[in-house]
């Protein structure tokens, strides 16, 4: 069974078998594609870019070293527009999972921006109903340390985002930048989206359970080392506003971001950062992770 195939161009897919796929476009290290028994799990825009230049308007977008607006250069970074170096192609591993390893570090581009140097690995591990991503950030540098936010920007696929529920941020601070990043406090046991909506959730739990998915399931995020989840839909207004987006999508899409926001990471010379995600497709009946 195929594992691996790296097109001439820059899309790398994790072919596990069963029609289970994960495909990466090594434009931003952006997942493009999560497929389970060929059901896409993420949501990619129809007028999603693939110019080379700009971000991919869906998937997992990768955010580092900024989120949100910078003055030292694009929004939520230059990760998700930089071309990333695929390290190890897919392979599989003894249990019949597939891995590939991509990174990215400090080149001429990044440094007229940031001039720091770093090293970004990025490990992708495709299991039969989960998508796992292990990062390690790592300062090479013998005197500077530099700070970073870093975030998973995903897209999940929704039939209709007025009907999913998040749990685990009940309780929880957020930053409500639909109201000129006011903080507020989460009351609802679980929280759902029925406007513009558009929150940086701090210290959040490490899991949430996203209802009403793909084909009507539950989708269980799990996070080590990222203590922010941003919920995003941005509403029929702001959909006309961006041009990689339609104006009928936003029903379709629900973004859990899980993220260093709020308290960016201080990354000492020499020293490392380790955070990773596990995306899992929550059969009734088999609630327990394994
Ligand atoms: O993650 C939510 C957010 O920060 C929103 O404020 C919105 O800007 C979204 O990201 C998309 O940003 P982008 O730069 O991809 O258009």
């Amino acid at each position: 069974m195929a594992t691996t195939a790296v097109a001439a161009t820059s899309v790398v897919v994790l072919d596990r078998g069963n029609n289970t796929t994960c495909t990466i476009n090594l434009h931003g290290a952006t997942v493009v594609s999560w497929r389970v028994n060929n059901q896409e799990q993420l949501f990619v825009s129809k007028l999603a870019s693939f110019d080379g230049k700009n971000a991919i308007r869906g998937g997992i977008p990768f955010v580092f070293p900024q989120f949100g607006p910078w003055s030292f250069g694009p929004q939520h970074g230059f990760a998700r527009i930089s071309r990333w170096h695929l390290d190890r192609a897919p392979e599989r591993l003894h249990n019949g999972d597939v891995e590939a390893i991509f990174s990215l570090m400090d080149n001429e581009l990044t440094r007229a921006i940031w001039n720091y140097q770093f090293r970004i690995t990025y490990r992708l591990i495709l299991r039969e109903k989960e998508l796992h991503f292990h990062i390690g950030v790592f300062n090479p540098s013998k005197e500077l340390s530099f700070t970073f936010n870093m975030l998973l920007h995903t897209y999940l696929k929704v039939p209709d985002v007025r009907r999913c529920q998040i749990t685990g941020l009940h309780g929880c601070t957020f930053i409500d930048k639909t109201r000129e990043g006011a903080l507020y406090q989460e009351g609802r046991e679980v929280v759902t989206v029925n406007e513009w909506t558009d929150r940086i959730y701090q210290h959040t739990p490490q899991e949430h359970v996203i209802t009403n998915v793909v084909s009507g399931r539950k989708m269980r995020l799990h996070k080590y080392n990222f203590p922010d989840t941003v919920i995003w839909n941005p509403w029929i207004d702001r959909s006309r506003e961006m041009k990689d987006f339609g104006d009928d999508e936003f029903p379709n899409m629900l973004c859990v971001e899980a993220g260093n926001v709020t308290s960016p990471i201080i990354l000492l010379p020499g020293t490392a950062f380790e955070a990773s995600q596990i995306l899992q497709i929550i059969i009734e009946g088999n609630v327990s992770r394994k």
